[in-house]
């Protein structure tokens, strides 16, 4: 009985000192959505049983290690156990409600989670290899990064034009998958102004660990000038071909591969001077980067292979006519 006793005692001390343990080792990032409260919650409860189980395992294992030790000396044999029925139905009865109840409150958590703001912000949100672009269908505006007012739920809408990708801000806590040809869905209110970054938490390809962009959380008055900013430039951008087809750049996200300006990926060959200058092929031939040939590049990318970029694969898209013209456009403006 004595040692029922004790090990009891150190059963609990040892829980509550693993569960300080891991509670200070700050695991998680900050909390910057209305939904990581029950997700923390939720974590922190499994914390609690894991300290408790840990404890419940190691106590008397190390207890019967030190205590129990063959004297020296003694070479009788160990007393022999057949099996305690009591103990079993204990060890099974009480686990199954604890998985049980986990169930319950996991299912609270997620109802939780998903809940529906029927005033929340739509925006549609396109994941590809290797970028993401935001559209605000309210505003007509879309943003290669994701800038959004503190406070208002925001229902997100998303799918891939490629393969699955995956959103997730660890600081929001939710993520969801991005499935080609479908759309779904996600909720998030953020709580917090500050600036963090989504990431594609499921990997999608040779670029996958650079699939990610800045997520701002601002003050309402903040995202209103920013929108307005936008709405203008989009008016304005509107107007010219090259205006236009650099909008059709930034919601391709064609710069996850191509650097304009220094910026970008090095995935395929940088645009700046690349018009009217000699581009070499991998077949050995040297073509003059003249429209046309800008053009094909875009419309079947296999066409003429750039020289060192054998074995990246340029996608295709399927623009029309007058959107690569607008594209190209916008390519000769950079110098
Ligand atoms: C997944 C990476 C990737 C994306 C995204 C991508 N490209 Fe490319 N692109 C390449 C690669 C690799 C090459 C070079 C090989 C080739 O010629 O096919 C290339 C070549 C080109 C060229 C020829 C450039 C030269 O220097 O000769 C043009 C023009 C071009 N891409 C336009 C675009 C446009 C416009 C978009 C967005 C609508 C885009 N690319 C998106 C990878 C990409
Ligand atoms: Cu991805």
């Amino acid at each position: 009985m004595r040692h029922f006793v004790v090990v009891g005692i150190l059963v609990i001390a040892m829980a509550v000192l693993t569960y300080i343990g891991l509670d200070s080792a700050g695991l998680m990032p900050v909390q910057a959505s209305a939904q990581s409260v029950p997700i923390d919650r939720m974590w922190n409860e499994q914390v609690i049983a894991m300290s408790f189980l840990f404890a419940l395992i190691v106590v008397p294992m190390v207890y019967s290690l030190v205590v129990f030790r063959r004297k020296k000396g003694d070479t009788t044999d160990a007393q022999h156990i057949e099996g305690n029925t009591n103990l079993e139905i204990t060890w099974t009865i009480l686990p199954l409600f604890a998985v049980v109840a986990f169930a319950y409150l996991g299912g609270n958590s997620l109802a939780q989670t998903l809940r529906a703001d029927p005033e929340a912000t739509v925006i549609k949100v396109t994941g590809r290899q290797w970028s993401w672009s935001f559209e605000y269908p309210e505003y007509g505006v879309t943003s290669p990064e994701l800038r959004v007012p503190v406070g208002k739920q925001l229902h997100l809408q998303m799918t891939s034009t490629d393969v699955i990708h995956s959103f997730w801000v660890p600081e929001f806590r939710v993520k969801q998958d991005l499935v080609p040809g479908r759309v779904t869905e996600m909720r998030i209110t953020p709580t917090m102004e500050g600036s963090w970054k989504v990431r594609c938490a499921e990997i999608c390809g040779a670029s996958h660990y650079a699939m990610e962009t800045p997520v701002i959380v601002m003050s309402q008055a903040e995202f209103d000038a920013w929108m307005a900013e936008q709405v203008a430039l989009a008016a304005e951008a509107a107007a010219t071909p090259e205006g236009r087809g650099q909008a059709l750049v930034n919601a391709s996200g064609c710069t996850a591969c191509h650097a304009i300006n220094g910026v970008g990926g090095n995935v395929g060959p940088t645009w700046n001077g690349v018009f009217g200058h000699e581009v070499e092929l991998a077949d050995g031939s040297v073509v003059l980067a003249d429209e046309a040939y800008l053009a094909e590049s875009i419309k079947a990318p296999q066409a003429k292979i750039v020289a060192g970029y054998e074995t990246q694969l340029m996608p295709a898209y399927g623009f029309t006519d007058e959107q690569i013209a607008d594209i190209v456009a916008f390519i000769k403006t950079l110098r």
